[in-house]
């Protein structure tokens, strides 16, 4: 599913993660990548300007929270300003204890049968009682058509095989389901009008009849920016309650319906990916964003770098920032990495990392970090203060002490050093790089 979108932007978004540094034309580069990735999936051009002129603005502005590097931060920010582009995480809830009444609307061929169809299976799934009223008058077979796909699912559905009054149908359907227990009813329109405005007169008086809930407007993704003016268009008429952005599988402008249809302001609320039943999902912009970069929940990793700073001695980061960190800092740094959840945890949170470590690596390195605890435990406390006293007989009885090897011990001074020196340039927030001297990128 957007395959050319989210390949642009992982490829913008390896660019920064192996850079060596960030700086202006860097961050210059990655929103011109970004902006090149966003048009070509039919992203509205003023859209994409606003877009990348805050990525650029932000990434050059701000300064990153106390733990997260200047590279993450900018995912970060990318990150945010994507999932902006594609709306609120405010979820729609169905009221308990009545009959809800969800009217589909949309124009002939945007998928709102198949919809109707999908979500009366996955609401069931979710435990409503669900059954459905179908009442397009106008494409032949229309009914049959609503009742193959959800009788599979063992859905009631209602509809007049004979009766070309949309409105009257929608009453009697109510008028059936009356007294039934039914959580939800999903009522299924028609869209094929010659004249846009007639089709726009029928929803109004269907929608007069059925006095809904939650007004749902299907939109077929393959349109792309132009759904936003198809929404708005449905929503002079009937007020839209959410927007279900159909087939998102094949379609290569999907990232330009799903920004049209946020830009509207009303909420996409499910997305279908395929001619599947199954082939539906509730739409969240901060996951969809997360899927689509490849990473796994940011929000853990800023998190953790905000507990990493509340618990850390303020004394030690001090030092640390200030390029003075001795051995036993460098050894605190690895137990709380590996403290806070496992590295395992850390490194599939990591921007960049997630699912790039093999599993031996990851063995491997907590290998590591566990030979680290028992060389550094057989140092004493002066060289622990000053490893620069570590000359080669003090790492040989280290080595003897701790039941390594020399080059053990000199591994663990190389990466302490090395450590040391990025710290000090990054002003302690590069614990990413720290990982990556510790043989992880
Ligand atoms: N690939 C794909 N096709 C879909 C999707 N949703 C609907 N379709 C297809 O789009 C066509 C029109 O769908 P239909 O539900 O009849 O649209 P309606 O006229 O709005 O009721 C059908 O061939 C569906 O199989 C989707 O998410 N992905
Ligand atoms: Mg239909």
């Amino acid at each position: 599913m957007l395959d050319i979108l989210k390949n642009g932007l992982r490829a913008a978004l390896k660019k920064i993660i192996n850079s060596s540094g960030v700086d202006e034309a860097l961050i210059k580069e990655l929103a011109k990548d970004i902006q090149r990735a966003l048009l070509q999936s039919d992203v509205n051009v003023k859209l994409v300007f606003g877009i990348t002129k805050n990525l650029e603005t932000r990434s050059l502005n701000e300064n990153p929270p106390p733990g997260l590097s200047r590279k993450d931060h900018i995912v970060k920010i990318l990150y945010d300003e994507l999932s902006k582009l594609l709306g609120t995480d405010k979820q729609f809830s169905f009221k308990p204890g009545k009959k809800n009444k969800v009217l589909m609307l949309g124009i002939q061929g945007s998928g709102k049968t198949t919809v109707t169809a999908k979500l009366s299976k996955f609401l069931t799934k979710q435990g409503y009682r669900v059954a459905v009223i179908g009442a397009d008058t106008y494409r032949p077979g229309a009914l049959t058509q609503l009742k193959t796909m959800c009788e599979k699912s063992n859905i009631e559905v209602y509809g007049e095989e004979n009766n070309k009054d949309s409105p009257q149908i929608v009453k009697n359907g109510l008028k059936h389901f009356e007294n039934s227990n039914y959580d939800i009813i999903l009522i299924d329109t028609a869209g094929r009008h010659k004249e846009e405005k007639e089709l726009l007169d029928e929803m109004t008086r269907i929608s007069a009849v059925a006095n809904p809930d939650l007004v749902l407007l299907v939109i077929d993704g393959t349109i792309g920016q132009q759904c936003y003016s198809q929404a708005e268009a449905f929503h002079k008429i009937v007020p839209v309650g959410g927007i279900v952005i159909t087939k998102l599988d094949s379609s290569a402008k999907g990232g330009g319906a799903l920004a049209a249809a946020a830009a509207t302001g009303a909420q996409i609320m499910y997305i279908g990916t395929g001619e599947r039943i199954d082939d539906i999902e509730i739409f969240s912009p901060t996951r969809f964003v997360g899927r689509l970069l490849g990473m796994g929940d940011i929000q853990a990793l800023l998190d953790m770098a905000k507990r990493l700073e509340s618990e850390g001695d303020e004394e030690r980061l001090k030092r640390i920032s200030h390029g003075k960190m001795n051995m036993e800092d460098f050894y605190y740094q690895i137990e709380e990495a590996t403290k806070a959840g496992g590295l395992r945890n850390i490194l599939d949170n990591m921007p960049g990392f997630s699912g790039m470590i093999k599993e031996d690596q990851l063995d491997q390195t907590e290998e590591r970090v566990q030979k680290w605890r028992f060389i550094i435990q057989s140092m004493t406390k002066q060289e622990k203060e000053d490893p620069d006293l570590l000359n080669a007989s003090r790492i040989k009885r280290i080595a003897r002490g701790s039941g390594w090897t020399e080059h053990d011990v000199k591994e663990l001074v190389k990466a302490y050093k090395n450590s040391k020196s990025m710290m000090k340039a990054s002003k302690g927030r590069q614990m990413q790089g720290m990982l990556r001297k510790m043989g992880l990128g």
